[in-house]
């Protein structure tokens, strides 16, 4: 039987079921009123894969002259026609809270810069930066090797966090908004073939209401999701700088190839691979596709091409085997090699059917977490052995998935969750949304949303190991995240929203199911829209505090309402108890080792007899850095079950357990 490569389609709206559950306080995050007018000084709202942009003498880039979109976003690949230059290391860096840089021409020369690392947040680095988050410049002097002479050539900044400008020798070449994803500049006719090029980004990540994450409003209201400092809406450090490697990249100037998208189903026993390869111009020769051992000849038309290749008694990818085919893509011309591009891919399915989650036609559970990208010193900064790390702490503990909350991780991460067999939740950086405020913010936060989700799309769509993409966490509608504060006319005002969102979704990639990940006690109309209901739950914890039996009934009571209402998978994307490490009671206390495990125990008894649910992902992975506050003692969450250098808590050794753990 062949499983459909196209499962899903908008739903009609479902019952919410208005009772009100306790929701905990602290999370009151208050509407921003009268910030309509509100605009982003100097920063134009280009899209991001495709903020490529020209201009000269470091003006700020005119929108209207910005170059033919490129709308690929390939990871860039070292091969024989191709070539990568990782300017990772020391670069210059200056803050400029006076924003006066641009004006004296601080591309061309920083006036008193100190070095920096790249990637790495700035804030832990220096004694005045914790808490920066104006504008800061970054500047690299590069030679660009001659033999890349000829060619077309690329600047790719894998992650500016929040809002990013780019120069090469004083000409504006990008500018993205989007703290998470890729973005890329064609820089071919500003490089100086003869001597040094000065690189300068500016990055800065302001809290604005109209950007996504949003920031608080500008004055009174609640600061900050824990009430503390730097103000944000959110539970984690808004750490700054660039926090991905910066490359330069060359491709053939002639036709090169610009996109791959791969689509695997299943049929019987064989995997059935769709190949669509989309060039940058109107390419119109020949091509050759290999995967494994099967080759065939591609025909392009107007720039692109299609394939669909059937390997025989295909090993199917998932975490019991991540099996990865070797895919190479070729354009040629007179049987030469023009340009060459190579892609692990996993052969598998994910889908819904009724209310179970199907990995390769068969249900499964996830048993993993929420994580952060959050490491001392480098703060978001790229930290390639924590994530080798990582993944072998998922192992050890018997995981088989996690959610990238709140935001996009990095493609190194994506790449070793393919490698390694582990499953992703792959969310876009809409924390803190709320739906009772002016409409003109809300339209500036869906426009983001939807290019954040466009690129998000475009930079994972073929890893095996991403199998939902998630538009949102715990958005409300009204001043806390409890159906008590929902303001009525902010509920159809997120309806409207979120079924453009699941539509985007879906056009872009109709082969993975949409999610929005909701709270308890939240506004349940939107899960009506979305074909998996995740929600996060702390009862035990802010709610019915101190009292695991009491907060394991109310998550019986919500996860079989939720159930009830839409009759599709629920997966618990959130739960957690701070633990401070080496803290013990008996019976057990808040705050120590006993009462995590105990907490988290009562949760997984509820899921293990429900098979509706289809997933379980404690809070959090490890501890991770936040804003300061009362409610989070030492600037840290606690709710990881390792501690922030990754020692186990007990309750790492409980789920080790529970999870069969290797
Ligand atoms: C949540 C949020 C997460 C917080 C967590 C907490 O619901 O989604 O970002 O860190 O609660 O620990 O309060």
């Amino acid at each position: 039987m062949a499983l459909s490569t196209l499962p899903f389609g908008l739903p009609e709206r479902g019952s919410g079921n208005p009772d009100v559950l306790t929701r905990r306080d602290f999370l009151c995050r208050t509407a921003t009123a009268g910030l309509a007018s509100l605009a982003v000084p100097g920063v134009s709202p280009l899209a991001g894969g495709e903020a490529v942009a020209q201009g000269g003498n470091g003006s700020p880039a005119d929108p209207t002259s910005v170059a033919a979109p490129h709308r690929g976003l390939l990871y860039p690949q070292q091969n024989q026609i191709r070539n990568v230059f990782d300017l990772s290391g020391i670069w210059e860096f200056q803050m400029d809270p006076d924003e006066a840089g641009e004006a004296q021409q601080w591309y061309a020369t920083l006036p008193s810069p100190r070095p920096i690392a790249v990637p790495c947040s700035w804030n832990d680095l220096f004694e005045d930066a914790r808490d920066y988050l104006g504008l800061a410049w970054y500047r690299k002097e590069i030679v660009v090797p001659s033999s890349w002479r000829g060619q077309r050539i690329f600047l790719r900044i894998g992650s500016a966090n929040y809002s990013a400008k780019a120069w090469i020798n004083g000409a504006v070449v990008a500018q993205h908004l989007g703290g998470h994803l890729p973005f890329i500049a064609d820089i071919s006719g500003q490089i100086a073939w003869d001597g040094r090029n000065v690189l300068a980004i500016t990055v800065e990540n302001k809290q604005l209401p109209e950007r996504v994450p949003p920031g608080p409003p500008s004055e009174g209201g609640v600061a900050g999701a824990s009430g503390g400092f730097p103000r944000t809406t959110y539970d984690f450090f808004p750490y700054a700088g660039l926090h991905r490697a910066a490359v330069l990249y060359s491709v053939p100037a002639a036709a090169h190839i610009d996109d791959l998208t791969v689509i695997t189903s299943i049929d019987g026993s064989d995997g059935v691979v769709n190949v669509k390869v989309t060039t940058n111009g109107e390419y119109q020769g020949a091509g050759r596709a290999r995967l494994g051992g099967i080759e065939a000849d591609l025909a392009f038309h107007a720039g692109s091409a299609d394939i669909t290749m059937r390997v025989p008694s295909a090993r199917l990818w998932g975490p019991e085997d991540p099996h990865l085919y070797p895919l190479t893509v070729s354009l040629t011309d007179a049987g030469r090699t023009r340009d060459t591009y190579t892609l692990s891919i996993g052969i598998r399915t994910i889908a819904v059917h009724g209310d179970q989650l199907l990995l390769n036609g068969r249900p499964i559970k996830l048993k993993g977490f929420g994580k952060h990208e959050d490491s001392p010193v480098s703060g978001r900064g790229h930290n390639l052995p924590m994530w080798i790390r990582d993944y072998e702490l998922l192992r050890w503990i018997g995981a088989n998935s996690y959610r990238t909350s709140h935001y996009p991780y990095g493609e190194e991460a994506m790449q070793l969750a393919d490698q390694l067999g582990v499953l992703v939740i792959n969310e876009i950086p809409a924390v803190g949304l709320n739906f009772d405020v002016p409409e003109q913010l809300t339209g500036q936060r869906l426009a983001q949303c939807r290019q954040q989700l466009r690129e998000l799309i475009a930079r994972d769509k073929n890893h095996p190991s991403t199998i939902m993409w998630n538009v949102a966490n715990e958005p409300m509608g009204g001043s806390g995240s409890g159906r008590g504060s929902v303001v009525p006319r902010a509920v159809p005002v997120g309806m409207e929203f979120f079924r453009q969102m699941y539509a985007d979704a879906h056009r872009l990639d109709g082969t993975r199911p949409v999610t929005l990940v909701g709270v308890q006690g939240g506004v349940r109309d939107w899960h009506a829209i979305f074909d998996v209901v995740c929600v996060n739950c702390y009862y035990g914890w802010y709610s019915q505090p101190g009292q695991l039996e009491l907060g394991t009934q109310a998550l019986a009571r919500e996860v079989d309402e939720l159930h009830r209402a839409f009759g599709k998978p629920v997966i618990v994307t959130e739960f957690g108890a701070d633990t401070i490490p080496g803290a013990h009671s008996t019976p057990p206390e808040m705050w120590t080792e006993e009462y995590q495990v105990e907490f988290l125990r009562g949760f997984l008894d509820v899921s293990a007899e429900r098979t509706f649910i289809a997933g379980m992902h404690v809070w959090n992975f490890a501890d991770f850095r936040t804003s300061q506050g009362t409610m989070r003692a030492t600037g840290m969450n606690f709710k990881g079950v390792f501690t922030r250098d990754r020692r186990p808590k007990m309750a790492a050794h409980f789920l080790r357990s529970r999870w069969g753990g290797k």
